[in-house]
């Protein structure tokens, strides 16, 4: 399970809830664009951005609000970000991996409560290796949603989960405001007017895509 907040998991449900066809994720970029070239010309689109800012060529940024229907329906995007995709690529030979944002958090927990498994591994993307308070908030969204909802018993396996729970009963009448406290936040806050991303990527529950990984970089829609 990989959780990048703000923005890449919220951007890549969105886009699956929109018809993309599907998502390739890439670390490198001229992977990316080799790859990208052998598709269809009609049927693909580049999207990503470093630092927060599109790259330079591409077709789209990383905001969830540019993967609209008329853009996404049909198309396999070819997709990097600096921390999502990422650690998306990073746990690629998991048998099951699937992408998480706040919109799609119940979603995919019915998913992982459904497969009825020992272990689940959490991955916070984070920014550039260190900690996000962003990614750790849906961590405990998440966490708190299966200790609520699964008919046998929860274990949290380590403090940064324990954290991960504290940090939500503390800011989940307040997600908006969170987003805007962490680092990454305040990051975008200051490359422009995000104020619609938050939103966006703020609001819980409201999605029901469980992005899977379905051939290794290769997500869909479950
Ligand atoms: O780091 C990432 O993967 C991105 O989601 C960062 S940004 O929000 O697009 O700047």
């Amino acid at each position: 399970m990989v959780i990048d907040v703000l923005r890449a998991t919220t951007t890549i449900s969105w886009a699956l809830k929109n018809g993309a066809d599907s998502i390739q994720v890439f670390a490198d970029l001229d992977l990316l664009k080799e790859s990208a070239t052998k598709w269809h010309a009609d049927e693909r689109l580049m999207l990503g951005e470093r630092g927060g800012k599109k790259i330079n060529g591409f077709d789209l940024g990383n905001s969830p609000l540019s993967v609209t229907k008329t853009v996404v329906k049909g198309k396999r995007l070819f997709m990097s970000t600096t921390n999502g995709t990422k650690s998306l690529q990073k746990v690629q030979h998991a048998k099951y991996l699937f992408a998480m944002g706040l919109p799609n958090r119940k979603a995919v927990a019915e998913k992982i409560i459904s497969l009825q498994k020992d272990n689940v591994l959490i991955l916070g993307s984070g920014w550039e290796g260190s900690y996000s308070l962003e990614d750790s908030l849906a961590a405990g969204a998440l966490a708190s949603y299966l200790e609520t909802n699964c008919d046998f018993k929860v274990n949290i396996m380590n403090d940064e989960l324990q954290a991960a729970l504290a940090l939500w009963s503390l800011w989940k009448n307040d997600i908006l405001k969170c987003l805007k406290t962490a680092t990454h936040g305040k990051r975008l806050t200051s490359l422009g007017d995000y104020e619609e991303d938050f939103k966006c990527c703020s609001e819980l529950d409201c999605l029901d895509i469980v992005p899977t990984q379905v051939e290794r970089g290769v997500i869909r829609a479950s």
